[in-house]
């Protein structure tokens, strides 16, 4: 069992408002967060995410906008931290890279140990820029003369500039990803990063001259020159904790990093710079990168030209924080790329949250009110065996690799037991949310299977004490899957405690609950759209 989980988002660029993207990644990591703070003491979780705010990006778009630098980032932090607040994110910290007092330090800090450890060396070579990567590329990056990834012209710079030596790291990270001490996934990832190592990398310009880019962080001993945005946002990571400062009691707690969670298009700078900086500075690597695909809209990349870039507030807006939450979750796999599109979000929402879920804790939640005067409890053992989660449980059967011919006769509990929440830690462990989520939607329709075979509706009328057992079993089965849900829906979970009432703070206490207490909601959860 892990002791504390640090886990990180990247910091996003301030060059306009969030995107769905942004979003994307960041309901990953809150999803993975709040999954770990139910397995580990929750001060034991540290959540990061924040804004990269130098760089000639965020400039020119200030420019642009006609308004001056700070008020222009501040405008748009502003906006990713109201986002965050109305998607329930949980994040323990937001950091800032302009922040003077907390960022600075541990920047510079680190610069100096590269310095020491003779990893940092003046030298003028012309390259090619691209400020959508803010990064030199190579004429392989190039289609048409454009950034592959921009579609922007990249600009020919030649300057003197603080150079790292990342050379002399690639044959040291190389053996260290494939021995899996930094772990990448998914592995098509490791081995994309693997075949590059092994290629060997050039050194990087880890400055740019103050005069051209003077909105970022002096490097130290020489005020001419701003250090590379790159190298000052890696540093994130660290200056969150204090790394470099007095007060570095949580760099003590917290480093190394358990997890980055990054989109495919920084994972680069995440693999090979970042781990270079580390050992440069003898500190120990992260332990895993989660390298997430990218969103298109209606297959296509989004982009305001083509008019189908998905606006975040207005979806939220639209359909509800969880319903949001949980497409993402639910309909991307993070390991490739996925799609969203209105109609397949309305069908999600409406099969999966209002007829599946809604509809059936609704169902249990009434019955129970209706025939049990709003209380149950658990009946004698012998009557539950009398009411086995049936044949109809087959489609989880190949979970249970002890028992096979047993799966006619479980019941709910145990299934969820020894079946189910074995299975979905196992995903969770290896970051399938999304293959989560389906095993959670796949028990919910042996539920529904479950109600359709006992018919408690019918069965009140010949047999009280059955009927009890049934709707004390579907009962304990909505309350677990609340549970397995909140990292997803934390709102919803909550709810469904709530209905049932079964306190929300507490983990599942040891062997599940004796007694449901029903507050029907005055709202359906998931009302239908049409
Ligand atoms: O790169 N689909 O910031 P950024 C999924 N500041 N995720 C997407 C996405 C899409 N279409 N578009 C963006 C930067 N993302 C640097 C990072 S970290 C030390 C510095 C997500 O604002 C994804 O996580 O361009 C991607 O890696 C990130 O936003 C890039 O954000």
């Amino acid at each position: 069992m892990k002791e504390k989980f640090y886990i990180t988002t990247p910091i996003y660029y301030t060059n306009a408002s969030p995107h769905l993207g942004h979003l994307y990644t960041t309901v990953l990591a809150d999803v993975l967060a709040r999954h770990s703070r139910q397995n580990i003491k929750e001060q034991n979780v540290f959540f990061l995410t924040g804004t990269d705010e130098h760089g000639a990006k965020n400039v020119k778009a200030a420019e642009k906008a006609g308004k001056n630098i700070k008020e222009f980032i501040d405008e748009n932090v502003a906006k990713f931290q109201e986002l965050w607040q109305k998607l329930d994110i949980s994040n323990d910290d937001f950091i800032r890279t302009s922040d003077q007092k907390k960022h600075w330090p541990t920047v510079q800090f680190l610069w100096k140990k590269l310095e020491e450890a003779g990893d940092i060396y003046k030298g003028n070579y012309p390259g090619l820029y691209c400020v959508g990567c803010e990064a030199f590329i190579t004429k392989k990056d190039l289609v048409d003369g454009k950034c592959r990834d921009h579609d922007q012209k990249p600009e020919l710079i030649e300057e003197e500039n603080y150079f790292f030596r990342l050379s002399k790291y690639t044959k040291k990270i190389e053996p260290l990803i494939k021995n899996n001490e930094l772990r990448i996934i998914p592995e098509t990832r490791k081995n994309e990063i693997l075949a590059l190592l092994k290629e060997g990398l050039e050194d990087v310009s880890f400055s740019r001259p103050a005069k051209d880019i003077s909105w970022g962080i002096s490097v130290p001993g020489d005020a001419s020159q701003t250090i590379y945005v790159w190298a000052d946002a890696l540093s994130n990571y660290l200056s969150a904790l204090g790394y470099g400062t007095a007060d570095n009691e949580k760099f003590k707690k917290f480093w190394p990093a358990d997890l980055h969670i990054v989109g495919k298009d920084i994972f680069r700078f995440h693999a090979a710079i970042w781990p270079a900086m580390l050992l440069s500075a003898k500190l120990p690597l992260p332990k895993a990168i989660l390298v997430h695909g990218f969103i298109t809209a209606g297959g296509k990349k989004m982009s305001k030209t083509l008019g189908n870039v998905v606006d975040p507030f207005d979806l939220v807006e639209e359909q509800g924080a969880e319903a949001v939450r949980f497409y993402l979750a639910k309909a991307i796999s993070p390991f490739e790329d996925g799609d969203f599109t209105e109609e397949k979000f309305k069908k999600i929402y409406n099969g999966d949250l209002a007829n599946g879920l809604g509809n059936f804790v609704s169902r249990v939640a009434a019955m129970i009110a209706q025939y049990f005067n709003g209380i149950i409890s658990k009946p004698d053992d012998s009557i539950l065996a009398k009411v086995p989660f049936l044949h109809s449980f087959k489609s989880l059967a190949h979970l249970d690799n002890q028992t096979n011919e047993k799966v006619e006769g479980f019941s709910i509990p145990y299934t969820i037991e020894n079946l189910i929440r074995p299975e979905y830690e196992k995903l969770m462990e290896g970051f399938e949310l999304h293959s989560a989520l389906n095993l959670v939607w796949q028990f919910l329709a042996e539920l529904d299977k479950y109600v359709q075979d006992y018919q408690p509706f019918k069965l009140i009328k010949t047999d009280q004490e059955k009927t009890q057992a049934v709707l004390w079993s579907l009962a304990f089965g909505a309350v677990s899957v609340a549970w397995l849900i909140k990292p997803f829906l934390p709102e919803t979970g909550d709810k469904i405690l709530k209905i049932f009432g079964v306190p929300s703070t507490d983990n599942p206490p040891a062997g599940g609950w004796q007694e449901f207490k029903i507050t029907l909601p005055k709202e359906s959860l998931f009302p239908r759209k049409d």
